[in-house]
């Protein structure tokens, strides 16, 4: 029953994961527009992929200290970390003159990174307005040296370089207005959240809506709280009707689901099928500046995760968090530049493309679609260097590396061994190499594949784990190996596809713990059997490799591998992470 479920539910993951965009009808109804009609609304942001966060406020010129003393966690939050009552936070704006602020060079520095949309924040949690406003004094132009509007400058230079434009506003939290949600260390602050919303929040949201001209994207945060359904419904109703357009995410609250899905500093396992949705990510610990958070992401990383969430159909905002001099830090830059050149390349493969249309991303890297395209984004090129496409139904009419203007065209196979090979000596990209894969039509895909794995070249069968297909009740595939395997009649096996009979070496690769170690397995090539007994690895994550034997496969054509249990005298079988068949002699 179990396994009948886990097939049950694979299938309705693969057939999520495949699932058009067929909104909730509520979030049809909140924004009262057809499916097709959101569609249309929503292409630039689905296109789009890639934007850039800025998180800039006067938590910048605390910069992670107070009172001298470091603080932990996010810089932005630094006010709350250390319970800074209102007024005395406020002297913060004193001191904030953003001199070296320029706008130009942000939205270039955005630009040239292949962002197509920027959020900026015009007011956090520490209720401080980036922007001119009447609502309060509290604010860039009135309570600083600065005196001048930077959103102003700012939107002025993405309508002059075509960057879509989008504003985050916290809504609820404000630590210096009586009656915003938080900020109950000071007394002070007490107040009517009516009040709030009535004399800051819905003024404010006006002035922005109102005063920049089309802004793209409204950046809510921290749903809840002061923000309950009514003050929720009197804000969503300005909104629309100041921006008809405008794209808002999950986060205002009142039970409004918006029109992206926000996963912060995390990227879901398989996105949100069905959804809109946006990776916000730092490049190191905080999105408000901190001079001393210098725990930078590698541009490998922040590539690969832009290609992570492109492969689910969701979007990357990156987020920057200027100094109080108004300069982007230079690290946050040199990764910038790094994937400005990366997506220069290669942004053909994220730009405008659909997810991975296979039901498993695949352990060499990721997957996207678009048209008769098909890119293979390869972090990890298997010894064998094919990249396998298990369940393709399409025939693959060529396949060259992205960046290869001549397009040389790479071995490919079709059908159920279909797959495209990296040649020897192809220039690999160290953050990601693309390779483009063109198909006689749109993509077509089994649901549930079975991947038959087909040897290389050079004869080598290598059988990874999240190839295989379990049959048993408790052994799974948990990262790159076939874990929790405790039951000994589970077992594991793979399709094979033999072009090269002969005699073979077979190497098993596993962990085990020690007192798991002595448990018996049998691997069967075909009718060909080999068998022997787990020694300890040490633990059940270190892996070791071990020749269990030879076997002759007489014949070219389709065979079984699998790996069964004999015995068990511990806990576990083994953690089995590949089985190889390595030639021997041909026959
Ligand atoms: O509390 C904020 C945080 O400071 C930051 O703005 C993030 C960005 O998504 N949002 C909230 C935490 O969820």
């Amino acid at each position: 029953m179990k396994r009948a479920m886990t097939t049950l539910v694979l299938a309705g993951v693969i057939l999520g994961g495949l699932a058009a965009r067929a909104t909730d009808p509520a979030a049809l109804k909140e924004r009262n527009e057809t499916q097709a009609q959101r569609d249309a609304r929503m292409q630039w942001f689905r296109d789009a992929k890639l934007g850039m966060f800025i998180h800039w406020g006067t938590y910048a010129v605390a910069a992670g200290e107070w009172d001298g003393k470091e603080v932990g966690n996010c810089g932005e939050w630094i006010q709350c970390w250390r319970k800074v009552p209102a007024a005395e936070y406020a002297k913060l704006a004193a001191q904030f003159n953003p001199v070296k602020y320029n706008a130009e060079q942000w939205v270039r520095a955005a630009k040239d990174a292949g962002m197509k949309y920027v959020v900026i924040t015009t007011k956090h949690h520490e209720g401080f307005a980036m922007f001119k406003t009447a609502a309060s004094p509290y604010n860039i132009v009135n309570a600083t040296p600065y005196k001048r509007d930077p959103l102003k400058e700012f939107v002025a230079a993405c309508r002059k370089h075509g960057m879509r434009l989008g504003f985050y506003y916290s809504q609820n939290l404000d630590w210096h207005h009586p009656g915003g949600g938080g900020g109950e260390w000071d007394p002070a602050h007490k107040g009517d959240p009516d009040a709030y919303v009535s004399k800051i929040v819905i003024p404010q949201v006006r002035e922005i809506l109102s005063n920049y001209g089309p802004v793209d994207v409204l950046w809510w945060d921290i749903p809840g709280g002061a923000i309950n359904k009514p003050r929720a419904d009197a804000i969503h109703k300005m909104v629309l009707g100041l921006q008809p357009k405008i794209i808002m995410n999950n986060r205002l609250g009142g039970g409004y689901q918006g029109d992206t899905e926000t996963p912060e500093r995390t990227i879901p396992a398989n996105g949100f099928p069905g959804r809109d949705w946006e990776t916000c990510m730092t490049m190191n610990e905080t999105w408000g500046f901190k001079k001393n958070d210098h725990s930078w992401k590698s541009s490998s990383t922040l590539i690969r995760q832009l290609a992570d969430c492109a492969s689910m159909g969701g979007n990357y905002l990156l987020n920057v968090g200027p100094t109080a001099e108004g300069e982007i830090p230079v690290p946050s830059l040199e990764r910038m530049t790094a994937i400005g050149k990366w997506m220069k390349v290669n942004g053909a493969a994220v730009y405008g493309t659909s997810a991975n249309p296979f039901p498993r991303k695949p352990a060499w890297g990721r997957v996207t679609q678009k048209g008769e395209m098909l890119y293979l984004f390869v972090f990890d090129l298997p010894a064998n260097r094919r990249l396998v496409l298990p369940g393709l139904k399409n025939k693959i009419k060529g396949a060259w590396l992205l960046a290869d203007s001549a397009k040389a065209q790479l071995a490919v196979a079709s059908g159920e061994t279909a797959a495209v090979t990296v040649p020897e000596g192809a220039a690999l990209d160290p953050y990601a190499t693309v390779v483009a894969v063109q198909l006689d039509g749109k993509p077509e895909v089994d649901p549930a594949p079975m991947t038959v794995i087909a040897q290389g070249a050079d004869g080598l069968l290598a059988l990874k784990a999240e190839d295989v297909v379990i049959r048993g009740e408790t052994a799974k595939l948990e990262n790159d190996h076939i874990g929790f395997w405790t039951n000994a009649g589970d077992s594991v096996a793979w399709t094979c596809s033999i072009t090269k009979p002969g005699e073979y070496k077979v190497v098993i690769e596993y962990a085990s713990e020690t007192k798991s170690a002595g448990a018996g397995f049998e691997i069967a090539v075909g009718d060909a059997k080999v068998s022997d007994k787990t020694v300890s690895t040490g633990s059940w994550q270190k892996f070791s490799t071990a020749t269990v034997g030879t076997v002759k496969i007489g014949k070219a054509g389709k065979t079984t591998v699998s790996v069964r249990a004999l015995s068990k005298p511990g806990d576990g079988v083994m953690n089995l992470r590949s089985v190889t068949l390595k030639p021997v002699a041909a026959m």
